[in-house]
Formats: C-alpha cells, sequence, structure tokens
C-alpha cells in the first residue's frame, strides 16, 4: 500500500508561468510590479521544488515500505553550493523556467545570482560530502545525509590591503526557499552530569551497571533538503540539525522570575549549532566543536533508529539495514553512543552490543598530517560525556587485550596503538577508535591508502589487513561539468550523445575527436568563451581585469603550506624578476595570467601572511607597466563553490603542487581535468591517477616522490643549501627580503622568508627548481595551441574514472553492500 499523493505538475511552460505566479502572490505575498530581485528568485526556487516534491515523497515512502539496506552518511560538513540551477537540471527544467519567466520579463540568469550558496563546509571533504549525495540519489541508492545546519557557514574573506579579513557568513538572511524544518521530529539530547554505578540482582548473581544521569539538555530539530537524482525520479534526503534550548529548561528559570536568564540559557544551547569551524587540518580542541559533533551524531542515529526502522526493530539486525559512514574523524563520537543506546537503553549486554556496533560503522580517513588527526583531552570529553568515556576505556581494554595476545605482549606496541595517549596529557585519538569500531576504514587515493597502510595506520594495518582498503575520490560531472560548463557540455553531447552524464567513462568516446582539426578548433572556442565569461564575472564581481588571450594558470584549494601555494607565487616573482632585470625578453614569455583563489583558517598566522604576500606580489606585478603586458596575477577574495564553477572551466593549466606524500587526494584536481585543464602537478595523491590515466605526455610533472621527500627528511632537509646554490631561487628570494612588494619594508614578510629557508616543512626550496623546469615545459606546450588542446581534450576523454558515481559503486562494493531502490 502506498500513501495518496499529489502529483507533481506537468512540466510546460504555460504550467510553470502558472506556479510561478502563484508562489510569487500566494506564498511569497508579492505582485510581479512590486517584487524584488528576492522576491522572485524565491518564487522561482519554491517553484522549482513543486516539480521535484512528488518524487521526494515517493522516494521517502519507498525507502520506509521496502526497508532496504541504506547507507547513512555522517558528516560535519556538506558544502553544497547554490542549489537552483543544480535543481533545474536535475528536474530537466532549464528551458521551460527561462521560457516562462522570460514571458513574465524575468531573466533567469539574474535570479540564480540571487543565492547565498550555503557554504557548510570548509573545502574538500565538505565539497566530497556534497558530491557523494548527488550521485547515490542518481544512482537511487537508499541514502541520507546527516550533518549540521549552520547558521552561518564558512567565513566570508574580504581583503584589506591584500589582508584576509573575515566577517560573518549570514547566508540565512535572505530566506532558505530549500530546507523543510521539522521541529515535530525533534530529538533530545543530553550532555554532562555523572554515571552512577548500579547493583542489580542479589548476592553472587549481583552485576554493576552504569547509568547516565546527563546534567543538561538541548534539542535536535532536523531540517530536510531535497538531493534530486538527475532526472531518475529518485530524490533523496539530507537532514541537517539545528540546536534549540528545552521547553523544560527555559520554564523552570522563568519559574524564577528571570525572564532575561531563561533567554541566556536558551542562546547557550543555540550556540552549538551557531557556527562552522573555520579549521581546515589543525584542530582546536575546543568543548564547542566536540559538542557540535556529539549533538549531530545522537541526533542522527535517534533519529535513524526511530524514524527510518520499524517500530519494535530487532536492533541485533541493524547491520542489515544501514552502513553509518564516518567522513573523517568528526563523527566518531557516534560509536560510543551506539554502544550506549544498545547496551544503557537496550539492554544489550556488552559484546552483543559491540558486535552489532562494529557491523554497522565504515571509517574515510582524509588526511595524512599528523596534526589534523583529532584528539580530545580525557577530561574534557568526561566532563561533556562521561558515559561514553566510560564506554571508550572499557572499548580500549578489550582491544588492547588483544593486542596483547597477537603481540606476546608487546609493551611499546600497546602504547602506540592504544585509543588513549597518554602525552602530552591524557587523550582520545579518535582515528585510533574509529579504526578499531569499523569493518572498513578507507583512504581517498590509491597513494594516501597506501600511506595509510605503511605509515600513519601501519600498526592496525598488520593487526587487521583485510580492514583497510581504497576508495579514490570522485566528483559529481552534473554540478562541475553539466552545470559548470555548457558550452563544453553541449560540445561533447553533440559529439557523444548526452549518456555520458550519468555514465562518464563514456567519454572515452572523446578519444578520436582529440585528432579532429575541426573539433579541437570548436574546443578552443568553447575555452575561450568561458574565459569570457570569467573575465566578466570578475569585472563585475571584484572589478578584477583578466585578459581573455592569455594562459590561464589556476590554483584554488585552502591556503596551506602543504599545498604550497609559495611554490606558484615564487614561480610567479622569479618572471617578475627576469622580466624587470631584462634577462628574460618579453617575447620569450607565454602571455599567463595566475589566478589564485584560497581561505585561510583565521588562527593560522603563517597561511594569512602567504595571503598577504600574494596579494602584494600582484599589485606590483598588475601595476608593472612592462610586466603586465605578458603577466597579470587576480585573486579574487572569498572563494567558494560559486565562483569555483566559472573558474575552473576557464582554466587552461590547473596547479596541484602539494609536497608528494601530504595531500591526500585533491579533488579540484579532477574537476579541472574534467574541464579540460591540463595539470601541473607533483606525484600526490590523486594526481597519480590522473597522470597514470590521461598519460604522461599530457600532464606536466615534477618535484620530488614521496620515497624521495621521505628520504630528504630522514637524511635532514636543510633548505638554505638550494638557497646558496641557486641563483634565480635567490633572487627571488632576496626581493621579498629586501621589501620589492612591501614598499620597502623589510620586516612585512620576514616570517615567509626565514621560515623558508630555516625550516621549510614541506619542501618549497627542494622543489624549485624542478617546478621552474616544468613550468618551461608548459610554455612550450602552449606555444602550439593544435597540440595543447589536443592533449586537453584527452584530458577530458580520459577523467570519466573521477565520477563520483565511480566512487560511490566503489564504495558500495567494498564497503556498503546496499542496492539501488527499484522504481
Ligand atoms: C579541524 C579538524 C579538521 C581536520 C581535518 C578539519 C578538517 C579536516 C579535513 C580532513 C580536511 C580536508 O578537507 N581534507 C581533504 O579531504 C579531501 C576529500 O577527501 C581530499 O581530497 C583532500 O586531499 C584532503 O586534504
Amino acid at each position: 500500500e502506498s500513501t495518496p499523493l499529489i502529483a507533481s505538475p506537468e512540466p510546460s511552460v504555460e504550467g510553470f508561468v502558472r506556479e510561478y505566479l502563484r508562489e510569487l502572490n500566494f506564498t511569497q505575498g508579492t505582485v510581479l510590479e512590486r517584487a524584488s530581485t528576492n522576491d522572485k528568485y524565491l518564487a522561482l526556487a519554491r517553484t522549482v521544488r513543486h516539480y521535484l516534491m512528488a518524487s521526494w515523497m515517493r522516494t521517502t515512502s519507498e525507502h520506509l515500505r521496502t526497508q532496504p539496506k541504506a547507507v547513512a552518511y555522517l558528516s560535519a560538513e556538506y558544502l553544497l553550493g547554490r542549489q537552483l540551477d543544480n535543481a533545474l537540471i536535475a528536474a530537466d527544467l532549464t528551458d521551460i523556467a527561462s521560457e516562462a519567466l522570460a514571458s513574465l520579463g524575468i531573466d533567469v540568469a539574474e535570479l540564480r545570482e540571487a543565492e547565498v550558496e550555503p557554504g557548510l563546509g570548509n573545502g574538500g571533504l565538505g565539497r566530497l560530502a556534497a558530491c557523494f549525495i548527488d550521485s547515490l540519489a542518481t544512482m537511487a541508492i537508499p541514502a541520507i545525509g546527516y550533518g549540521i545546519r549552520y547558521e552561518y557557514g564558512i567565513f566570508r574573506q574580504k581583503f584589506e590591503d591584500g589582508w584576509q579579513v573575515e566577517k560573518p557568513d549570514r547566508w540565512l538572511d535572505n530566506g532558505s526557499p530549500w530546507e523543510f524544518a521539522h521541529p515535530e521530529h525533534e530529538v533530545t539530547v543530553s550532555f554532562g552530569g555523572h554515571v552512577e554505578t548500579v547493583s542489580e540482582g542479589e548476592g553472587a548473581d549481583a552485576v554493576e551497571t552504569s547509568r547516565w544521569v546527563p546534567g543538561w539538555e538541548v534539542l535536535g530539530v532536523p531540517y530536510n533538503y531535497m538531493v534530486p537524482g538527475y532526472r531518475n525520479g529518485c530524490v533523496n534526503t539530507l537532514r541537517l540539525w539545528s540546536a534549540r534550548a528545552t521547553h523544560a529548561f527555559n520554564l523552570e528559570t522563568f519559574n524564577y522570575g528571570d525572564y532575561a536568564e531563561a533567554v541566556r540559557a536558551q542562546t547557550f544551547a543555540e550556540n552549538i549549532s551557531k557556527v562552522l569551524y573555520p579549521e581546515d587540518s589543525t584542530p582546536q580542541g575546543k568543548e564547542l566543536r566536540l559538542q557540535q559533533q556529539y549533538f549531530f551524531v545522537a541526533c542522527s542515529l535517534r533519529d535513524f533508529i526511530d524514524q527510518l526502522l520499524p517500530q519494535g526493530f530487532d536492533l541485533h539486525r541493524l547491520p542489515e539495514r544501514v552502513c553509518f559512514q564516518l567522513n573523517d574523524t568528526h563523527p566518531v563520537i557516534a560509536v560510543p553512543e551506539l554502544m550506549r543506546i544498545l547496551v544503557d537503553e537496550e539492554g544489550f549486554a556488552w559484546d552483543e552490543a559491540w558486535e552489532v556496533t562494529q557491523g554497522c560503522f565504515a571509517y574515510t580517513c582524509h588526511t595524512l598530517l599528523p596534526e589534523a588527526l583529532e584528539v580530545w583531552p580525557v577530561d574534557l570529553l568526561g566532563r561533556l560525556l562521561p558515559r561514553h568515556l566510560e564506554i571508550i576505556y572499557r572499548i580500549n581494554d578489550e582491544f588492547l587485550e588483544e593486542v596483547r595476545e597477537a603481540s606476546g605482549d608487546d609493551a611499546v606496541l600497546v602504547r602506540r596503538m592504544s585509543i588513549i595517549a597518554e602525552h602530552p596529557g591524557r587523550a582520545v585519538r579518535m582515528a585510533h577508535l574509529a579504526t578499531v569500531a569499523a569493518t572498513k576504514v578507507n583512504g581517498v587515493a590509491e597513494l594516501h591508502s597506501q600511506l595509510l597502510r605503511d605509515k600513519v595506520l601501519a600498526d592496525f594495518a598488520r593487526l587487521w589487513p583485510e580492514k583497510f582498503t581504497n576508495v579514490t575520490n570522485g566528483v559529481t560531472p552534473r554540478r562541475f561539468v553539466r552545470m559548470a560548463n555548457p558550452r563544453l557540455s553541449e560540445l561533447i553531447t553533440e559529439a557523444i550523445g548526452d549518456g555520458w552524464v550519468t555514465d562518464l567513462d563514456r567519454l572515452r568516446e572523446l578519444e578520436p575527436l582529440a585528432d579532429d582539426p575541426e573539433f579541437r578548433r570548436r574546443f578552443r572556442e568553447v575555452k575561450s568563451a568561458n574565459k569570457e565569461r570569467l573575465a566578466d564575472f570578475l569585472a563585475r564581481r571584484d572589478g578584477i581585469e583578466v585578459p581573455v588571450d592569455t594562459m590561464l594558470d589556476v590554483m584554488v584549494k585552502r591556503l596551506h603550506e602543504y599545498k604550497r601555494q609559495t611554490l606558484q607565487i615564487l614561480h610567479v616573482i622569479t618572471l617578475y624578476d627576469g622580466i624587470v632585470s631584462g634577462r628574460l625578453a618579453l617575447e620569450d614569455v607565454v602571455p599567463r595570467t595566475v589566478v589564485f583563489g584560497a581561505k585561510a583558517a583565521p588562527g593560522y598566522a603563517m597561511a594569512k601572511q602567504i595571503i598577504g604576500l600574494i596579494n602584494h606580489v600582484a599589485a606590483v606585478v598588475n601595476n608593472h607597466p612592462e610586466v603586465s603586458r605578458v603577466l597579470r596575477v587576480a585573486f579574487p577574495a572569498n572563494y567558494n563553490v560559486t565562483v569555483a564553477e566559472t573558474l575552473i572551466p576557464a582554466a587552461d593549466l590547473s596547479e596541484q603542487i602539494s609536497l608528494a606524500g601530504k595531500e591526500a587526494s585533491g579533488t579540484g584536481n579532477m574537476k579541472f581535468a574534467l574541464n579540460g585543464a591540463l595539470t601541473i602537478g607533483t606525484d600526490d595523491g590523486a594526481n597519480v591517477e590522473i597522470r597514470q590515466l590521461v598519460g604522461d605526455d599530457h600532464f606536466f610533472l615534477f618535484g620530488l616522490t614521496e620515497p624521495e621527500a621521505a628520504a630528504v627528511a630522514e637524511a635532514g632537509y636543510r633548505p638554505a643549501t638550494y638557497y646558496e646554490e641557486n641563483a634565480t631561487l635567490r633572487r627571488a628570494l632576496d626581493l621579498i627580503a629586501r621589501g620589492e612588494f612591501s614598499g620597502g619594508d623589510r620586516q612585512t614578510f620576514e616570517p615567509i622568508v626565514s621560515n623558508l629557508l630555516g625550516e621549510d616543512r614541506f619542501m618549497v626550496l627542494a622543489d624549485y627548481q624542478s617546478y621552474l623546469d616544468a613550468q618551461q615545459r608548459v610554455e612550450a606546450a602552449y606555444r602550439d595551441p593544435d597540440a595543447w588542446s589536443r592533449s586537453a581534450v584527452l584530458n577530458v576523454a580520459r577523467s570519466g574514472f573521477f565520477s563520483s558515481d565511480r566512487s560511490m559503486r566503489d564504495y558500495l562494493d567494498r564497503i556498503w553492500h546496499a542496492e539501488p531502490l527499484e522504481s
């Protein structure tokens, strides 16, 4: 039996006009003549929703009815990007909507610009989560995304005199037409208090059990978002939790007559989902962050059990119904939480509960940097979640017993593997907890997974080799090709049909066309039209002038020393120096525009220095009468998904220049290749796989390999040697040191220079010459437009592997073992 459902409207221009005016008049409460751009945008968003609504309801009720095995993706971040265009494309309404609104004198393109993107993530990990839920919906896999509805997403970046300043991201201010609040499904989450030991039974039968007496509670209110599959009638759900004060909490204080105190208490509770932590890869160990993690995880487990399973479901069989995928360690507190539910609330024996828990979780690691691995001080965790700490201790006791047995009491090994670190203070190692609990542990690219097995988690991989697997990341071709690059999409579809959008391997069929001069010409036309679009966008948005007839050389990603934005700015400085000193003739330089986009964590001083340096170099280069004829540097502020969508399709050269062994995967690298940019890159992360697939001749490789870098570090790296022995490098660093880019002030960038000469943890100087040589090869290749565009077409044709649909198939085969919903 299926529930009665109102059908979505039939797609037609007249029908769309009717629906739209209804929304504008009856929901938005305004008339066309008086409607603001925001009114018109909100009405359009709600209109589009109508066309997906019946599919959403049907998907949800089918899921409930058939009780398939589901994927529950637990992620503290979803970097969704704008929703309107994506929804229009998924519902196949782009043309109908444009025509319908044009008949009312409205330009859809203008309304698109009115949407403020939900930036509920920092970078790669959050964007990956967004790509994955898109793919799961497109593949009709029963899946739900769980996360946090931050009131403020990633900060809005501004530059003042070239230095980063952070402004709050008030993304909800103009209304949020894509979400559906469900206060009736609120969940209560407890914190603090203490644990009581109670004896049950008499005499010899007496057993001690623990009971958590929490100190305070908050409510989690779910907000549902549609996750539409691409034209397949499947619409999955993303459920984000928002913190509210409990009613009781307020009332109690209110009874004392202190109204102001009651409201303050409310604010305190609601702080939990207030703001996304902007740290990417260096955890701050803040109590509020642990509150966020437990808050969303507790809500999500409760919700899955209560809302998605039938009443009275036997939780012994939970692993048949769900895999909770842990997106990095941020949701790992779900492990003791499930144990607590099973043991304390459901009365399971410990061993039974542990078996179920181990069957329900899988863990994805997204990093290799030791400082990025989350560790929670035991006193903090014990204060906030005393019962969970107790559970973690018991998990650890039993685990370490297993280690002792397997290792013949190797005490050093036991200390290394323990979930509890003893130094510098007692703390819970969340990656160890995740690895112990998970059915599978995966890295996000071949090299990364290998390094996890060999280095970061080597002890665990020796104990449980079958636990470890790889799933190389991917990106959704819907957003990052079909939507972001309509011109290329049309060219591809004209050549091979439109099946590639959901079967990206079919891009292979373009390979022969790389040798077709006419196809290459049209490919170049697309590129240059995309450059025009970008130039237009940056002129309007930032007042930045971008020449459209130059090589567009792009590095966009979070600002981090390991990613080495410094290396690219050193190349810019070297070109500048060559021209200014007369050692490089203007006509020998391939004109290029170097574009940066990057946010620095607000507390990461060196990253902010590097941003300052890039902007100051840009000012000097762009204002130099000779140099600016062949070299420009553009650094639009506030890089985000929306900027990526206009920037990536215009790029000729993709900079993927991290020190080998540091970038887990990278996903921007895949987006560039799919949009026909060539990569200059190190042998790191998924670059390795990109190069294998596109071929050495169509990829500019440079730099130390991971084993080489490890050997250099082992032998004792001395960066100053490179400075002393390489005159070009010396000149570039001396320019910075002498204040060439800081109005003669030598102090401004002193920290960068002394760091490079003294420590240079990420071996920028060691790779400098190799990078310069690779850039020479880039120039030579770019001088031959036909050969370049042949390589570019081959990059597109050979990158189908990097669809997140393929990543999902790998997760399904290797980890989840779930199947599509029949439709
Ligand atoms: C503050 C704690 C913290 C620690 C790590 C916050 C965020 C992180 C993330 C793991 C950082 C991140 O986004 N990692 C990136 O994940 C991408 C998706 O797998 C990879 O492509 C990137 O290489 C990796 O840096």
